[in-house]
């Protein structure tokens, strides 16, 4: 595979209105990331990605964009932003911004034309449907919770809006669309910025006839109703060529929908897409048959399976994206590890993993110190319209609304969107006002500020493994192989190239565990672990992570 600097990168993800706030309105804002920009480049990554930071209304916290070349006013202004890139810039950091253009706001300008007539210059800019049989279109239901469709009385038809009401979905069969999209990306390209995550871009081409879904799975009907269109690589091969291929930048596309078949056709290196993708294969895992809000236990081979398939589908075609989460999804260490007993062993193993497997690592803000799922007393502190949405659905449902509360905790996005804890004192030091969303309460012993001094924290440890993974490139581009694939308690592999080989053991489970797989063990030597005890080479205690150097 080709050698580029964006496969060697690890990126961090800030959700910058859970940051840092230096305005005292309880909202991170951009001046907030400036004054951490040492911090962050102090964990040894290399790019940062910024959600939504534009001008919108925030039904979905600014991934409903209603002017796509502004700075929303709660986060700075575009001199501030300016100032953002040159000081990432200037520490030799790479910057990459969100790229919502599945839909927009309901309150940018083409949709508030769109909406005035059947005639408008616009109209064609959005899914304008006639109902029918007195209801909408088709049965479609929005990604969170309810009809995809909302009436509009002043031209008699429905509007289509995959995600909720006011995030209305644009149609890029129409070529203005995509013109109009392009000059979006030169805008910020032409800025410096070094690259885009593009949202749900895997549902850009719609349907032809946008016909019904004819099954109640919902992760079905994405996969087959909404994602992956007939025309979604017409599209990213026409913007790779216009745009991309214009500038050095690097680019993941996020997708529901795109799984191991259809996955390698966005990466493929000839195929000139996108470089990497973000697939759901591990983060919809926990999903039961009614969805995220109906989770399931997953035990640890069909996690490794995940990793495996997609490792096995793009070794030499294209390239991975190794994460574990993201503002959309619960904390990975209350997810994948033991977030009470073993919470400074798992974060650490978790933390392995994100740098040891084939694939760029992302790291989400909050998890180098092993931030936590909160559990609020009410839904009233909720603060998320996914969570929300599914709440209502719930009790409408007649649902037992005290176990729903639970399934709220385990899932809520909200999870991921708890202010960043930088010290123990008020607010954690992330706002000197009324945070927008309550802290997670632990953070008078879980914050940054408390493990920059003690040598054994999550955060020194994030330093280590990033930069072990940078002093051997065998991690970025050496090849993988799953070992011992059926054993439930230990994940191994080996990475490996002409000249160096590891083998790195994780053991996913509260108690001790004896891996006697090797044979050779007398030509293997520690060279990293996450806790201090006398094991012998081959047994761990609860959530170790070890990783062997072949002598
Ligand atoms: O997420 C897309 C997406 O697939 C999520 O809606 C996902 O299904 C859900 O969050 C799982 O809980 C992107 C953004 O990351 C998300 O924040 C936005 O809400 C969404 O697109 C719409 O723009």
């Amino acid at each position: 595979m080709n050698r580029t600097w964006w496969k060697e990168s690890v990126i961090y993800q800030i959700y910058p209105r859970s940051f840092h706030d230096t305005t005292g309105n309880g909202m991170g804002d951009i001046r907030g990331i400036i004054n951490k920009l040492d911090y962050i480049k102090s964990l040894g990554v290399d790019i940062i990605w910024l959600c939504p930071v534009y001008e919108s209304p925030n039904y979905d916290n600014g991934y409903d964009i209603s002017n796509y070349k502004k700075i929303s006013p709660r986060f700075g202004s575009e001199k501030d932003f300016d100032e953002l890139l040159e000081q990432i810039h200037s520490r030799g950091l790479k910057l990459i911004m969100d790229l919502v253009v599945n839909h927009t706001s309901f309150h940018h300008h083409w949709f508030e034309e769109s909406k005035k007539s059947k005639d408008n210059p616009y109209r064609n800019f959005y899914f304008w449907r006639k109902g029918k049989n007195g209801g909408p279109p088709n049965n479609w239901q929005s990604f969170f919770s309810g009809d995809a469709w909302t009436y509009d009385k002043t031209t008699d038809e429905y509007y289509l809006h995959l995600f909720t009401r006011e995030q209305p979905d644009l149609n890029w069969e129409n070529p203005a669309v995509r013109e109009e999209v392009y000059k979006i990306m030169k805008f910020w390209l032409d800025k410096g910025v070094d690259g885009f995550r593009m949202d749900v871009i895997s549902l850009i081409s719609k349907l032809p006839k946008l016909p019904d879904t004819n099954t109640s799975n919902f992760d079905e009907t994405i996969r087959r109703f909404y994602a992956n269109g007939p025309k979604i690589h017409e599209y990213l091969k026409e913007m790779n060529q216009k745009v991309l291929s214009k500038y050095d930048i690097m680019t993941v596309g996020e997708g529901p929908g795109i799984d191991l078949e259809n996955g390698p056709l966005y990466v493929e290196e000839e195929r000139k897409e996108l470089n990497m993708i973000f697939h759901f294969g591990h983060m919809f895992i926990d999903n039961g048959p009614g969805g995220k809000y109906d989770p399931v236990d997953v035990d640890l081979v069909t996690f490794k399976d995940v990793f495996n398939q997609w490792d096995e589908q793009l070794k030499n075609r294209g390239w991975g994206s190794i994460f574990l989460g993201n503002h959309d999804f619960s904390r990975m260490v209350s997810r994948f590890g033991n977030d009470t007993q073993y919470h400074r062993e798992s974060a650490k193993l978790l933390a392995t993993l994100l740098c040891t497997l084939r694939g760029t690592t992302y790291v989400y803000q909050g998890d180098e110190i092993g931030m936590t799922n909160v559990a609020f007393s009410s839904i009233e502190e909720y603060n998320d319209v996914e969570t929300l949405n599914s709440w209502k659905a719930a009790k409408s449902r007649g649902e037992n609304m005290d176990a729903f509360l639970k399934i709220v905790h385990r899932q809520s996005r909200d999870n991921a969107r708890t202010p960043m804890q930088w010290n123990s004192e008020k607010e954690a030091g992330f706002t000197e006002g009324t945070p927008w969303l309550p802290l997670n309460q632990n953070y008078i012993d879980i914050n940054v500020a408390k493990q920059e001094e003690d040598t054994n924290s999550i955060l020194h440890y994030y330093r280590d493994i990033i930069a072990f993974r940078k002093q051997h490139p065998v991690l970025v581009y050496g090849d993988y192989e799953s070992l011992d694939h059926e054993n439930p308690q230990i994940y191994a592999y080996r990475r490996w190239n002409d000249n160096h080989e590891f083998i790195i053991i994780h053991n996913f489970s509260d108690s001790n565990a004896q891996w006697s797989y090797i044979e050779d063990t007398h030509l293997y030597t520690m060279v990293k672990t996450n806790s201090k005890n006398t094991l012998s080479l081959f047994e761990l205690a609860p959530w170790q992570t070890k990783i062997l150097k072949k002598n």
